[in-house]
């Protein structure tokens, strides 16, 4: 056989590898990654901190101010990074200071008040109170 028959063939043998290797590919798909979005639903119960394990908030109050209420039901309640006073009022709360100097008041029913950095004070209708 001479070199050109060889190189001949070589190249058809190439040429088939290809074509064959485009036609895999081809068939292959990547899902999409979902990198970046999560539609998993969460309950106000799966967000409160272990200190208000047991609880059951209805409802989340983010604070925006410096005085931020809560409502006749069972609150958790997010403080700012400044200075917040918080007031669960009514319900079962869960309330957090975070940052700043915050001044955390229970209200009715059975409170947990949890301080963050800072020095916060408690109201004596804070049942449990995490400096
Ligand atoms: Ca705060």
């Amino acid at each position: 056989m001479g070199n050109i028959a060889r190189f001949s063939i070589a190249m058809v043998s190439g040429v088939a590898l290809a074509s064959a290797s485009l036609a895999f590919t081809a068939t292959n798909s990547v899902p999409d990654s979902r990198s970046g979005s999560s539609t998993t639903a969460r309950t106000l119960a799966q967000l409160l901190p272990t200190e208000c394990d047991g609880m059951a908030p209805t409802s989340l109050i983010i604070g925006t101010g410096t005085t931020i209420d809560g409502t006749s039901a069972a609150n958790l309640m997010l403080g700012t990074s400044g200075v917040n006073a918080l007031d669960g009022k009514g319900g079962n709360d869960c309330i957090i200071g975070g940052d700043g100097i915050d001044n955390l008041k229970g209200g009715g029913g059975i409170d947990v008040c949890i301080s963050g950095p800072g020095v916060d004070t408690f109201a004596s209708d804070c049942e449990t109170q995490i400096q």
